[in-house]
Formats: structure tokens, sequence, C-alpha cells
């Protein structure tokens, strides 16, 4: 059995993760997280006390990662400042965390020869028009749009680097948009749900009719599981299920699933620089490790999600004024 390194295991994706882990294989794992504002010690509850253990500390930080990566069998690298939102209103602890910190889990990672995966998105790879037949694979050229994904897009590049270079055995996989429960309220779904459970209105950005590929936060994790598992050192996977929607689409079904009127939503302003379209190809995924999503249906996922938030407001209500606070600063 293996002990796992998990960065950034009390975030929504890493949280997931570790529940998933710790409930499908024998492993242990041990969470390195800093607990920003994104970072919630609750999401973590029930856990099995005898595999798991948990580091409040920074991955930038050599001296901590140091001993932690040395103790590993496998780190899993989730840790990201993760809301384009954010990095359009202050870029910086993007570059610290993303980069410096990616790059601070490597050098870790070589000096100890660990397995390392590294988690990333969809967004490295810019946007595709609305008409556009294709879809994002393996091999389309990186050109990312915003702060956030080139932060992204260069840990990427620097994890490539270190497989070539000095023989880090890496994988890596960029995944669409993820949705489910413990994902954090400045986020598209969740915040168009609490403000509904708020008696306020859902806010759409522009037109809406940018498209997002949705996939429910236990497929992607099960695909990362395949990957640690069976994908092939050096590569690259491509998570995805499917799911493109445009965002008006999915507020009117929350409006509807919530028992309100389709069109009560308001119009805000745009995300500057807003990305029209991202669609995975995941054709690798599927063909070469036979990964396959459970959650086949958005519309029961979405109405699961509702009911998580509906019955969970202890857990997401601190963060939620401050966030809306935020967003009316920007007219959003
Ligand atoms: P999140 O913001 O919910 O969680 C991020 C976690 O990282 C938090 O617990 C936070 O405390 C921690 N963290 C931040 N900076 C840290 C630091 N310097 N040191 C240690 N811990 C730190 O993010 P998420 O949505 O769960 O995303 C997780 C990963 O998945 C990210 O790498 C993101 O880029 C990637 N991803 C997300 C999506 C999505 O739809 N949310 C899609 C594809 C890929
Ligand atoms: O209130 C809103 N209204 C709105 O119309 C918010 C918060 C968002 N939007 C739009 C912007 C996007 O087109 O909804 C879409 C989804 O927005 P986000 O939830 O902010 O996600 P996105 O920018 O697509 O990025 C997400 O997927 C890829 C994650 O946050 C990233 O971490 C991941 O890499």
């Amino acid at each position: 059995m293996a002990n796992y390194l998990v960065t950034g295991g009390a975030g929504f994706i890493g949280s997931n993760f570790v529940h998933q882990v710790l409930g499908t294989t024998g492993h242990s794992v041990t969470v390195l997280d800093a607990l920003t504002y994104a970072g919630n010690r609750a999401s973590l509850e029930g856990l099995p006390v005898d595999r798991f253990s948990f580091v409040q500390g920074d991955i930038a930080d050599p001296d901590v990662v140091n001993d932690l990566v040395a103790a590993a069998d496998v780190v899993v690298h989730f840790a990201a400042e993760s809301h384009n939102d954010n990095s359009l209103r202050d870029p910086s602890p993007f570059i610290r965390t993303n980069l410096v910190g990616t790059f601070t889990l490597l050098e870790a990672a070589r000096h100890h020869e660990v397995r390392y995966h590294h988690i990333s998105t969809d967004e490295v790879y810019g946007d595709l028009e609305l008409d556009d037949p294709g879809k994002f694979t393996p091999e389309t050229a990186y050109r990312p749009s915003s702060p956030y994904s080139a932060s992204k897009a260069g840990s990427d590049h620097l994890v490539r680097a270190w497989v070539r270079s000095f023989g880090l055995e890496a994988t890596l996989s960029n995944c669409s948009n993820n949705y489910g429960p413990y994902q954090h309220v400045e986020k598209f779904i969740p915040r168009q749900i609490t403000n509904i459970l708020d008696g306020g209105r859902p806010k759409l950005y522009g037109a809406g009719l940018n498209v997002r590929d949705w996939i429910h936060v236990e497929d992607h994790n099960s695909a990362v599981l395949q990957i640690i598992e069976h994908g092939r050192i050096g590569e690259t996977y491509l998570i995805g299920a499917d799911g493109e929607r445009n965002n008006k689409t999915v507020i009117e079904a929350i409006l509807s699933l919530m028992g309100q009127e389709p069109d009560a939503y308001d119009h805000v302003n745009d995300r500057p620089g807003h990305d029209l379209r991202y669609a995975i190809d995941a054709s690798k995924l599927r063909e070469e490790l036979g990964w396959t999503p459970r959650y086949r249906d958005f519309e029961s996922g979405l109405a699961a999600t509702i009911q998580w938030y509906r019955a969970n407001e202890s857990w997401w209500r601190p963060q939620k004024a401050a966030v809306e606070a935020a967003y009316a600063a920007q007219g959003q």
C-alpha cells in the first residue's frame, strides 16, 4: 500500500480525491494545504485516523515540502490558486503558488525520486469558437488567456521539463470544469445556487453564450486514480465527460430545479478576456485506460449538488458575504 502526499487536499477537488482514495483503496494519505480562503478543514471530516494526516503548510516552502515528499511514494499536486476572477483582481498569489509552488514540489520529487502526478486544467489551451467542430486534444497548442490559466500552463511546462531533463516519473492530467459538493461559493454553479437560497438572483456574465464542458468531481478523481495507477510516465491525459453547455442554459436549469422562473436572473458585467468555449476530447483516457464517467446525466448531478448546498449552509455561509462584496465591486 502506498503513501500519497496530496497537496491542496482541503480544497474542492483535492478533498474529494482524499475521500475517494481512502474509501476505495488501502493507501494512506497525508494532506499538505495552506488553508487559504479556499481551503476548508471541514471538507475532510470523517476520514480513517489510522490512514490520514493533515499538515498545514505552503507548497512554496522547501523546508515543509522536502520532508513530506521524502516520506511519500506518490505526490498528487492539486494545490493552486484556482479562480480566474481573482487572478484578474490580483495575479501575484497565482505566480507564487502555481509556479513557485510547483517548482518547489518538482525539486523535492526529483531529489527523492518520488512518483508525481500533476493536476491541471483545459484552460491552458485557450478557447475554441462556438461553431468549431473540434475539441482540445493532448496535441493542442498552449494558448492561455488569463493570469490563472497562464500560471497553470507554466506549471505544466515545468513538469514536462523535469520529466525530460531529469527523468522525473510524472504524469499530467488536464480536466474540464468540475461541479459537485464542497465547491467554493465564488465559482459559477455554487454562486448561483447560494444566491437563490439567499433570496437573491443568479448573475450571468455578458450574454452567457460561453460554453463549459462540465464533469462531476467524482469522475475527475476516478480518472486521476486510473492515471496514477495505470498511466504511462511522461504522458498527458485529458479528462472530460462530454458535458458541453452554455452558461445561460446552466443558470436556467438551476432556476427550474429550484422552483424559480427560468428567466429570473441578472445580466452583469462580462469577465475581461472571457474564454468562449472549452471542450475536451478524452478518447486517449477512455481507450488507453478504459475509464468511463459514472455521472452521465448533468441535470440529476446538478439536482444532487443543489440538495447538498441546501443541507450544508454551515459549510458555505461564512464565505458568502465577502465573495458577493468582491463581485459587487466589479459590477458582477
Ligand atoms: P480550490 O481553490 O477549491 O482549492 C485549492 C486548495 O489549494 C485549497 O485548499 C487551498 O488552501 C490550497 N492552496 C492554495 N495555495 C496553497 C499553497 N501555497 N500551499 C498549499 N496549499 C495551497 O481549487 P479546486 O477547484 O479544488 O482545484 C484544484 C486543482 O484542480 C487546481 O490545480 C486547479 O487548477 C485544477 N482544476 C480545477 C478545475 C475546476 O473546475 N475547479 C478544473 C480543472 C483543473
Ligand atoms: O457569477 C458568475 N457568472 C458567470 O456567468 C461566475 C462566477 C461565472 N460565470 C461564468 C464564467 C465562466 O464562463 O461561468 C463560467 C464558469 O465560471 P467559473 O466557475 O469561474 O469557472 P472557469 O472560469 O470556467 O474555470 C473553472 O474551470 C477550469 C475553474 O474555476 C478553474 O479552476 C478550472 O481550471
